[in-house]
C-alpha cells in the first residue's frame, strides 16, 4: 500500500469515528519501513502511546476492519496484543516503550532467541521519567534495543523544556546540515550494506564533532539522524542499519505531524485528537461547552483575585482547559510536559512555598503520580488542589484511558478531600472551597458536556430506597428514584462522606443503593458500605461510546431501576 492510500484510509476512518489524526498522518512512511524492514509479527515493535499506530494497524492485516476504528467491537485506537500478534504491548499512556522494548531485548537475549526489539518514541513521550529511566539503565539492561525517535517538534502542544531545545539543536546545526546534505547524496547512492554501515559511522563521527557529544551516545545509544521520516528510502537504510548494528542504537527520524491532510499540517495541536468531522469542509464540529472549559473558567476567575494560584499541567493544557488562564496568566501557568509525577511533587514544593497550586490532570494519567501525592503532598498536608478531568468512562479510548481507578487509588490517603460536582455551579463552589482548605483536595469531573445547573430532588423521609450517587451520575440516581419510588441524594464530598446522612438513612430502615462513574471496587459504594453497589466491574472497559458502554454493562437508569427492584423483591 503506498503511503497516500494509508493516509486516505487513516482520514477516512477519523473522519467518520473520531480519533488521533495528526500524529497518525506523520507516522505512515515510519509505520512502512518499519512494516518492511523488520518482521512486524516475529520482531517486536513498541508504539509508545500508540496514537501514531493506525498506518501500522493498516499495514498488519487490519486494513479491512480500520473503518470499525474505535467503535463497539472494532479496531482499537491504541495497540493491544489481544486485537493482533503484531501489537507487542498495551499502550495508551506515554514513556513506557523504551522500558518494555528493554525488557524484552533482556527477555530475548535470555532465551537466545533473536528477534530485533524497537521501541518507537514521540519527542514528547521521550522527556517522560519512564523514558529517561529506561535510557540509563537500558544499556546495562540488554545487550540491543533499537529506539525510533519519531520527533514532530510537537507534543500535543509546543513540547517545552531542555530536551526539546536539545532535539532541536541536534536537526537544526546548520553547519551539520549542509556537511550532511552532501554526505546524504553519496550515502543513499550506496547499496552494499558494509559500505552503509561505513557512512552512518563517518556521518556519526561528523556530528559529533560538530554538534559536540551527542547527548544520547552517552547513554550507551548510537545516534543514527536526523532522517528525514517522509522520505520511505532514507528511512529503510537507516533502519536497515540500526538492524544490523550489535548495538544499541536511537534513530532520530523528523516527521511532520499532520503530514498530507493540509489542516492538520497547519494546526496539529487542533488536529491531535478530533471527533467525528466532515472532511470536505475540513472543519471541526464546534464544541459544547464541557467541564474542562468550564473548571477553566472557574479557575481564571479565582486566579483574578487570589495571586497565589497557580495552575500546572503536564502536556495537556487545551484538553484540561486551561488555555485561558495560560493566557491571562502566563508568569503563573506551568507546562511540565508529560510528567505527571513530577507535576504532583513540583506542585507540593509550590504550596510549600506558599503558592496555591492547582493541577489540571485526566483520570487516568493521574495514576502515574498517585506515589507523589501520597509522600510529597499528603504526608505534609499540604494545600494542592487536583482537578481531574475525565474521571469516568471516557468512551472511545479505551481500556487505557477509563478514569475508573481514582476513587480507589486516592480514597485510603489520609488527609486527602475528594469531591465531585454535579454541575457546573457546584465545580465553581467546590473549587472554591478547595481553594481556602488547609490540605490537598481532589475534585473529580467527567469528560463532555457540563449541565449548567442540576436541581437537587428533595429527600423524602418515608422513601425505603436512599440512592447516593456522585457528580455525574447524580442525575441518573434521580432517574432511578423517581422509578422506584425512592430518594436521590448527591454525596457532594466522596471522603469525607456525610457521615451523619448516611446514619440517619440506617436509623430510618432505607436501603443504600450508590451509584458512581468509576469502578466499583474500593469505590465511593465500599466507603459508605452500599447495600446495593452501582459502577464500572472488576474488569478494563474496553471502547465503544459512553451510552453503549452503559448499556452492556447495565448501568442505564432502566437497568439499574430493574436491578435493583429484583434484589428487593428476592431479598425483601
Ligand atoms: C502519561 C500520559 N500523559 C499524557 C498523555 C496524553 N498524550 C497523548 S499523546 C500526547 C503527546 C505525545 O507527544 P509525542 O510523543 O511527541 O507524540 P505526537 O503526538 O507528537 O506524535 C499526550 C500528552 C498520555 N498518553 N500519557
Amino acid at each position: 500500500m503506498s503511503p497516500a492510500e494509508i493516509r486516505e484510509r487513516i482520514i477516512a476512518a477519523v473522519a467518520a469515528n473520531g480519533g488521533h489524526l495528526a500524529s497518525s498522518l506523520g507516522a505512515v512512511e515510519i509505520a512502512l519501513a518499519l512494516s518492511e524492514v523488520f518482521d512486524p509479527v516475529r520482531d517486536r515493535i513498541v508504539w509508545d502511546v500508540g496514537h501514531q499506530a493506525y498506518a501500522w494497524k493498516i499495514l498488519t492485516a487490519r486494513s479491512e476492519k480500520f473503518s470499525t476504528l474505535r467503535r463497539l467491537d472494532g479496531i482499537s485506537g491504541f495497540p493491544n496484543p489481544s486485537e493482533s500478534p503484531a501489537d507487542a504491548a498495551v499502550a495508551g499512556h506515554a514513556g513506557t516503550a523504551i522500558s518494555v522494548a528493554s525488557g524484552m531485548a533482556a527477555a530475548r537475549d535470555r532465551k537466545g532467541s533473536g528477534e530485533h526489539v524497537v521501541a518507537v518514541v514521540g519527542d514528547g513521550a521521550l522527556v517522560n521519567g519512564t523514558s529517561f529511566e529506561a535510557i540509563n539503565n537500558c544499556a546495562a539492561a540488554t545487550s540491543k534495543v533499537i529506539v525510533v525517535l519519531n520527533d514532530n517538534e510537537m507534543s500535543i502542544s509546543r513540547p517545552c523544556g531542555s530536551v526539546s531545545r536539545l532535539l532541536g539543536r541536534l536537526i537544526s546545526g546548520v553547519r551539520y546540515n549542509r556537511i550532511k546534505a552532501a554526505a546524504e547524496k553519496t550515502g543513499h547512492r550506496l547499496k552494499l550494506t558494509f559500505l552503509r554501515g561505513a557512512y552512518h559511522r563517518l556521518e556519526s563521527r561528523i556530528k559529533s564533532l560538530f554538534l559536540g557529544n551527542v547527548f544520547f551516545e552517552q547513554f550507551g545509544l548510537r545516534y543514527i539522524g536526523p532522517v528525514d521520516g517522509h522520505d520511505l528510502a532514507a528511512l529503510r537504510d537507516a533502519f536497515t542499519v540500526a538492524k544490523e548494528d550489535k548495538r544499541s542504537v536511537l534513530v532520530h527520524v523528523v516527521t511532520k505531524k499532520g503530514k498530507g491532510y493540509a489542516p492538520a499540517e497547519e494546526s496539529p495541536t487542533k488536529w491531535h485528537g478530533v471527533g467525528a468531522f466532515d472532511r470536505n469542509r475540513a472543519e471541526l464540529p464546534r464544541s459544547v461547552r464541557d467541564w474542562s472549559a468550564a473548571f477553566g473558567d472557574a479557575l481564571t476567575a479565582a486566579a483574578r483575585k487570589d495571586p497565589r494560584i497557580v495552575a500546572l499541567t503536564a502536556g495537556m493544557k487545551d484538553g484540561t482547559g486551561l488555555g485561558g488562564f495560560a493566557a491571562e496568566f502566563p508568569d503563573r501557568f506551568f507546562d511540565v510536559g508529560i510528567a505527571e509525577g513530577h507535576m504532583a511533587a513540583f506542585a507540593a514544593g509550590l504550596a510549600a512555598g506558599g503558592l496555591k497550586p492547582v493541577v489540571a490532570v485526566y483520570s487516568t494519567f493521574l495514576q502515574r503520580s498517585v506515589d507523589q501525592i501520597m509522600h510529597d503532598v499528603a504526608i505534609s498536608n499540604l494545600p494542592v488542589v487536583f482537578c481531574v478531568d475525565r474521571a469516568g468512562v471516557v468512551g472511545a479510548d479505551g481500556v487505557t484511558h477509563q478514569g475508573v481507578f481514582d476513587v480507589a487509588m486516592l480514597r485510603t490517603l489520609p488527609n486527602l478531600t475528594i469531591c465531585q460536582p454535579k454541575d457546573e455551579e457546584d465545580l465553581a463552589g467546590l473549587l472554591d472551597e478547595a481553594l481556602g482548605r488547609d490540605g490537598p483536595t481532589v475534585i473529580r469531573y467527567p469528560r463532555g458536556a457540563v449541565p449548567a445547573k442540576v436541581e437537587s430532588a428533595k429527600p423524602f423521609g418515608e422513601a425505603k430506597i436512599s440512592v447516593w450517587a456522585t457528580g455525574d451520575w447524580y442525575p441518573k440516581a434521580c432517574e432511578v428514584a423517581q422509578k422506584l419510588g425512592a430518594e436521590a441524594v448527591h454525596a457532594r464530598y466522596l471522603k469525607p462522606f456525610d457521615a451523619a446522612a448516611l446514619a440517619r438513612a440506617r436509623k430510618d430502615g432505607k436501603l443504600i443503593v450508590s451509584l458512581e462513574n468509576a469502578a466499583v471496587a474500593g469505590g465511593f459504594g465500599e466507603a459508605i458500605g452500599a447495600d446495593i453497589r452501582f459502577g464500572w466491574p472488576d474488569e478494563f472497559i474496553a471502547h465503544g461510546t459512553v451510552d453503549e458502554l452503559e448499556r452492556r454493562y447495565a448501568l442505564d437508569a432502566d437497568s439499574i431501576a430493574a436491578a435493583v427492584k429484583k434484589t428487593v423483591e428476592e431479598y425483601g
